[in-house]
């Protein structure tokens, strides 16, 4: 029944994750994020998020959030994405994210990463 709802923790491809504390009646949402990857020394540290989901009668709904990494960088990643339930019942959330690097001007050509991420539901640790 609450299925696609994104409360709960979550892990992705390559081992991050993410905890959503509760979806409020507008969609709106936040939690944690613990990412497994960085491109720095930097000791990683949770970060908070901030996002939104739909919540219809169709299904399949579409979100998107917003991890600030000022815990430990001045960088900001934003995902969209879709929540699927597949053949086994399980929830399966497709994402794409883009990553904005804090730079001078004259490198802004440079200054956006972008991926995919593909996140399933875990028991366990919170983030
Ligand atoms: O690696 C990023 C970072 C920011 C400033 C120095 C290092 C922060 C962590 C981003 C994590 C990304 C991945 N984790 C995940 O689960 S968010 C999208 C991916 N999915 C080096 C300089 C600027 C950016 C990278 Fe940096």
């Amino acid at each position: 029944p609450f299925q696609c709802v994104l409360t709960g923790l979550w892990r992705n491809d390559v081992g991050s994750r993410m905890q959503i504390d509760r979806v409020n009646e507008d969609g709106s949402f936040s939690g944690k994020y613990h990412t497994a990857v960085s491109l720095t020394e930097n000791s990683i540290k949770p970060a908070t998020l901030i996002g939104s989901q739909q919540l219809s009668e169709g299904g399949q709904p579409t979100f998107g959030f917003t991890v600030n990494w000022k815990s430990f960088s001045e960088s900001t990643t934003v995902f969209t994405g879709q929540c699927y339930v597949g053949e086994n019942g399980k929830e399966i959330l497709q994402t794409m994210w883009l990553l904005r690097e804090k730079v001078d001007p004259q490198n802004n050509w440079g200054a956006t990463r972008v991926g995919t991420n593909i996140f399933t539901r875990t028991k366990g640790q919170n983030v």
